[in-house]
């Protein structure tokens, strides 16, 4: 039976591949900040796989590292690492924004996928297998208004991605990011700090993905054979051409 190592389980995106993963038989070590989410979600999901839980901040490259170097033996091989912890934080024009949303984002989204990433490696080196996917965003391949740091964020796991197929290429690990548009998560709460009403708008209107979409597309991309590696996916809802152009008239 295969590891995941899945950042950001606690929810969205994250969550779901967990319960997908636990379909196609994949043991979970699961990771995020909330300890009584990742609980519960151990109790639903060990009734079919093995679960490890983690509790750290993906920004506190201590805890990261730490975490990751003393894995219970039956968990220490992880086959694969799905990067998935990160937000953005604020919708502001760049004259505007603040610099704690900004260091947010940078240190979650950039910096703590790559302390995962640099913890989790070596163990696929010494493998000479693994799998790494990476979450980008449709942010990650446009700027949208307003969009500045946060697109500047995806826009570098877009380039680590890219990074990663290269310099691991020679060890045989597999590196892919899938990059969606609209998803209805917990994502547009975090953006607008809590403002569920502006959140919701997101969403009005339209058919938006659900995390359950992206879960499935991450384990087809994972149960591939071996020397099939999806390298690059943009997934968007259908009501969504690009970053500013949503149908609400379907
Ligand atoms: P959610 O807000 O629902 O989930 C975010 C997850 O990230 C949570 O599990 C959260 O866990 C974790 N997380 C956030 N900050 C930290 C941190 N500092 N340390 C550890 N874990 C952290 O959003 P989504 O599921 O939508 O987002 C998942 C990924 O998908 C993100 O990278 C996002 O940028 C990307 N994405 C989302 C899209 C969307 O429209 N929803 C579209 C394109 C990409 P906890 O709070 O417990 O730590
Ligand atoms: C999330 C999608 O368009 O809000 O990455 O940036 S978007």
């Amino acid at each position: 039976m295969k590891t995941a190592l899945i950042t950001g389980a606690t929810s969205g995106i994250g969550k779901s591949t967990a319960y997908e993963f636990s379909k196609h038989n994949i043991n979970l070590i699961l990771c995020g900040r909330r300890q009584e989410r990742l609980d519960q979600l151990q109790s639903e999901l060990n009734k079919t796989v093995k679960v490890h839980t983690l509790c750290f901040d993906v920004r506190n490259k201590e805890s990261v590292f730490k975490s990751i170097d003393t894995l219970p033996q039956e968990f220490a091989s992880i086959d694969i690492l799905v990067n998935n912890a990160g937000n953005a934080h604020g919708l502001d024009p760049i004259q505007t924004g603040s610099l704690d949303d900004w260091d947010a984002m940078l240190d979650i989204n950039v910096k703590g996928l790559l302390y995962v990433s640099k913890a989790v490696i070596p163990k696929m080196i010494s493998q000479k297998s693994g799998h790494i996917i990476n979450i980008g965003s449709i942010a990650g391949k446009e700027v949208y208004p307003n969009g500045n740091v946060y697109c500047a964020s995806k826009h570098a796991v877009d380039a680590i991605n890219k990074g990663m197929q290269i310099d691991l290429n020679q060890y045989g690990i597999r590196v892919g990011a899938i990059h969606p548009g609209l998803v209805a998560t917990e994502f547009s709460n975090v953006r607008f700090k809590g403002d569920d009403k502006r959140a919701d708008t997101v969403y009005d209107g339209f058919d938006p993905l659900r995390p359950e979409d992206i879960a499935d597309i991450i384990a087809f991309v994972v149960t591939r054979p071996y020397h099939v590696n999806i390298a690059d996916l943009v997934v968007f809802p259908t009501a969504q051409a690009n970053s500013t152009i949503v149908n609400k008239s379907l």
